[in-house]
């Protein structure tokens, strides 16, 4: 994903206009627009070409089946437009596998959830979010997801997993803060209700730019 802003808007609503508004006021100033399951369910998978017609998608499907569904799942969001697609890494490195090789195959991306956000990531997720850093290097992913919930796993990711891009939710309703995942090492923060139940998406987005952008500067 090319970073222009560093700021990903998640759209979990489920009233297709709505996304649609939201999506014309914010492409400016997102480098992608991230749907799921709520959208995508309510409104059909046609919603992914729509609104990549704003910016590149990411479907955040959580894929986490045999390698054989995994790769139909992929398909699916690839052929309905997405530019990339979000995926679970605990099924293994077969089924992890499936997923980046139907990645390949549409110039697509994907990217591994290593660690979840909410606090209930830490009964079984979170202990397993080294091997699964590594396995997504090692399988050629397109990139990773940590929690900007926790800075500190951010930084841990980090240094596992080199130059690959972190992309990282958790900001703002989960209590995260954008500066504090980009000073910890992530390359795109991911914004969901801060934005869309905002009386401004625009100017909120805005602001979520300048916020990244300044944290970007003292990193450097
Ligand atoms: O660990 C994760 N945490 C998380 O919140 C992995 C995710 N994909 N997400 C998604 O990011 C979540 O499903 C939602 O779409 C978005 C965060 O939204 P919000 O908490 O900013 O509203």
């Amino acid at each position: 994903m090319r970073k222009k802003t560093g700021l990903i808007a998640a759209l979990d609503m489920t009233d297709k206009t709505q996304a649609l508004s939201i999506s014309k006021e914010i492409e400016y100033f997102v480098d992608a627009i991230k749907v799921g399951y709520p959208l995508v369910l309510e409104s059909g998978l046609g919603i992914i070409g729509m609104i990549a017609e704003f910016a590149p998608v990411i479907a955040d499907f959580k894929v986490a089946d045999i390698p054989n569904t995994d790769k139909l799942i992929c398909r699916q969001a690839f052929d309905a437009g997405a530019s990339a697609v979000i995926v679970h890494g605990f099924t293994g490195r077969d089924s992890l596998m499936e997923c980046v090789n139907t990645g390949r195959e549409h110039h697509g991306e994907i990217y591994v959830v290593t660690e979840m956000s909410h606090p209930g990531a830490l009964d079984f997720l979170a202990p397993a979010a080294h091997k699964l850093a590594h396995l997504a290097v090692e399988c050629g992913a397109s990139g990773i997801v940590a929690p900007a919930t926790r800075p500190e796993s951010v930084r841990d990711m980090r240094r596992i997993v080199g130059e690959m891009p972190i992309i990282s939710p958790g900001v703002g309703a989960q209590g995260g803060s954008a500066a504090e995942a980009i000073r910890a090492g992530a390359d795109h923060v991911i914004v969901g209700r801060s934005i869309y139940n905002s009386k401004a998406p625009g100017k909120e987005a805005e602001k979520l730019v300048r916020e990244i952008k300044s944290a970007c500067d003292d990193r450097t």
